[in-house]
């Protein structure tokens, strides 16, 4: 007896690493072993072998990845030989520069995955290419697709897709909510995390392949000699993963860092010092993609400092950078203290310019007008600048979304931008022609994704978050993915395979963006967040640093109704979109209900398109989005059986939380209207149970220091 349960114990024990708690460390590239045997024994079949074709250190990472992820999805090594072995099939990896694969300038990215003979060949025009043809190949493993047959090939649309990290060199990470920065830049250059390899990993298995390692707000010190060798040792591991690496610098850093006494771009003195500081960054970093600058915003310094324009600064980078193989983001997230509508700054500083930027310049344009708002209408530089290749800018991190405490899947947020149509070059002249170059023919086209990646073992903090990290990089490469298949692909490769939870957990990231917009800022509502931390309500906030980051700035909520009203009767924002635009959203009654507040200002009366008077629209969505975070719990709670205990329990407590203050920041914002509309709440929800000013508390409570 004490023998059997001695035995038993030991076959518990033993089958304990398979059952281990999933701290999501591994992201989306899990190479859990394939639970099908019949599945696993086709792949088995066609993968005896992988073998490739020189020595490229990125097609050397392609195999070493493809071995890795075999051996853990098939459960046994797959040798790595010299030649293909005439009777068995196998996985042939070659770079064929010539090789036929649609795509503009992006294409030595592209891949194509095709049968020749009994072996399946992975061919890309670079060692990047076969790299992200091997990410696709495990994919379809991952994902339990058919090798047989398999006929796929793909290019990315949009040449730099990079991440933008806002990590400061003392570890914190501007509005970051997991952790801290995942650089350790005490420990480097002697000493590498190998978690900047899992990190790379995960990139490249996306097809990012820049990033800007840290925060825009920047410090003069990336540019010393020290950090330089810091940042060499970050691009060493970057550079097998096809990841260039990118600096944000500090306008000043000449006066700060330089000695001198200006940092006027057109000074001989400056321009030479940013040349040589160029050299040395190539000299330890052959492949350095470039400079991201902010510049003139929110009190960071710049070229108007002296004078000079924006394109004065940027194409002084540019010309520093020389002959060297580097781009210049330059951000057009430029908003000055005292206009009337903040909505028009960028466009009313940066359309001038538009002509004037050197050929190695891209302007870096947020998705919207204000600052990534939960529901944005698309920045009007989009289209409005057809000789500067702009590059579209979103944030992955969720800084008016949440943070790492609610779940809200951003693919249709991007898609959403993407796909709004500018109309600049008639019908179809969509966002996302313009930025991957192809409306107006720009050789160069880049997006860019500010991160939410942090030291919390699972990266993102909520581990849904890590779905927002993925679909970036998946939308970067094709924007014409749907949100949804990038959601099934992610889910299936991270949380489970079993349909029916596939569908279910589809269904909630899908719906999650909606849901978030209508419990927070429902009708083109905007800008009404905490002050400063830009989390929980707060549309009361009169009073701040600028009038535009107030909350009664954007609403501009009195006893008439409730909206910013930007027709040509108020601050005519409208004006600066396409007449199509104009004319569909300047009239309230064709306006997108999504977008009515941004446009106008509404009657708390009005009947809106849906049958209900203002005032009542905004009482439903905020009490039915509220409603559907319940909705939201419920579907979660469905997939427990299917989803791993820990990962599981860690999402309902975040839901939780997520349906605690979805009701804050629906009772306060009801309550707070109230006090203009004077109109009860409507049948059949019922009235908040707490004051106005009881909630007021609980925001003091909040930014307590
Ligand atoms: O979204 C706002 C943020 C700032 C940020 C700024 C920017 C990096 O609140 O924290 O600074 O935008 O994009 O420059």
């Amino acid at each position: 007896m004490l023998l059997r349960s001695l035995l038993l114990l030991l076959v518990i024990v033993g089958a304990a690493p398979l059952c281990r708690a999933d701290d999501g460390y591994r992201l989306w590239l899990k190479y859990d072993l394939v639970a099908d045997a019949a599945q696993r024994t086709q792949y088995r079949a066609a993968a005896q072998f992988i073998s490739s074709n020189g020595s490229d250190v990125v097609l050397k990472t392609a195999a070493a990845e493809l071995q890795r992820g075999l051996q853990g999805l098939l459960g046994q090594p797959v040798p790595l030989v010299a030649k293909a072995e005439g009777a068995k099939r196998g996985i042939l990896l070659a770079i064929d520069p010539s090789a036929n694969i649609s795509g503009g300038a992006a294409s030595k990215d592209g891949y194509r995955i095709s049968m020749q003979g009994r072996n399946l060949v992975v061919t890309g025009r670079s060692g990047a290419g076969v790299l992200y043809g091997v990410y696709a190949l495990l994919r379809q493993v991952q994902t339990g697709q058919p090798l047989a047959g398999l006929n796929l090939t793909s290019s990315p649309r949009i040449q730099y897709r990079l991440l933008n990290h806002w990590d400061n060199p003392n570890g914190t990470v501007e509005r970051g909510y997991a952790g801290s920065s995942i650089w350790k830049w005490y420990e480097l250059p002697q000493l590498l995390d190998p978690r900047y390899t899992d990190y790379a990993r995960a990139n490249a298995s996306i097809g990012i392949n820049g990033v800007a390692i840290n925060n825009v707000n920047a410090s003069a010190r990336y540019l010393t000699a020290e950090y330089i060798q810091k940042i060499k040792a970050l691009a060493g591991v970057m550079r097998p993963y096809g990841i260039r690496v990118y600096l944000s610098v500090f306008w000043a850093a000449p006066k700060v860092i330089g000695g001198l006494k200006t940092s006027d771009p057109l000074d001989a003195q400056v321009k030479q010092w940013w040349a040589a500081k160029s050299d040395d960054l190539y000299k330890e970093i052959p492949d350095f993609g470039g400079f991201l600058v902010k510049a003139n915003s929110e009190g960071e310094p710049g070229p108007q400092d002296y004078g000079r324009t924006h394109a004065d600064g940027a194409n002084m980078l540019a010309t520093a950078l020389g002959a060297h193989d580097g781009i210049v983001m330059w951000r057009a997230f430029v908003y000055k203290a005292g206009s009337a509508d903040r909505f028009k700054q960028a466009y009313e500083e940066f359309k001038p310019l538009d002509g004037t930027f050197a050929p190695k310049v891209l302007v870096q344009v947020k998705n919207g007008p204000i600052d990534f708002q939960a529901r944005e209408p698309f920045h009007p530089l989009f289209g409005a600048m057809p000789k500067t290749p702009l590059v579209l800018e979103v944030q992955i991190t969720q800084e008016y979304l949440g943070f790492a405490s609610h779940l809200v899947y951003l693919a249709p947020m991007f898609k959403e931008c993407l796909d709004s149509d500018t109309q600049t070059k008639g019908p179809g002249s969509t966002v996302a022609k313009v930025v991957d170059g192809s409306l107006d023919q720009h050789r160069i086209s880049g997006i860019a994704g500010v991160a939410n990646i942090g030291s919390d073992r699972n990266w993102t903090g909520h581990p849904m978050g890590q779905a927002n990290w993925y679909a970036f990089g998946r939308l970067a490469w094709d924007y014409t993915l749907t949100s949804k298949a990038i959601a099934t692909e992610w889910t299936r490769m991270t949380l489970t395979r079993e349909p029916q939870a596939v569908a279910t957990i589809v269904d909630v990231m899908d719906r999650s963006r909606d849901i978030y917009v209508r419990y927070t800022t429902p009708l083109g509502l905007h800008h009404i967040m905490g002050q400063n931390i830009h989390y929980g309500p707060e549309p009361w906030l009169a009073e701040a640093g600028r009038p535009d980051w107030t909350a009664v700035y954007y609403h501009k909520a009195d006893s008439v109704g409730l909206g910013f009203d930007r027709t040509a009767r108020g601050s005519n924002a409208l004006s600066l979109y396409s007449p199509g635009v104009q004319q569909q959203w300047g009239d309230p009654k064709t306006c997108p209900l999504n977008y009515l507040l941004w446009f106008h200002h509404v009657g708390w009366r009005q009947p809106l398109s849906t049958g209900r008077t203002l005032w009542n629209e905004l009482a439903t969505r905020y009490y039915t989005g509220a409603d559907s975070v319940t909705w939201m719990q419920q579907r979660w709670a469905s997939v427990k059986p299917q989803v791993d205990a820990a990962l599981h329990a860690d999402v309902t407590a975040r839901l939780d939380i997520q349906r605690r203050e979805a009701l804050w920041w629906r009772d306060a914002c009801v309550l707070y209207f109230q006090t203009f509309s004077k109109q009860p709440i409507p049948a059949p929800f019922a009235p908040p149970t707490r004051t106005l000013a009881d909630i007021k508390t609980l925001v003091n409570l909040y930014q307590l220091k």
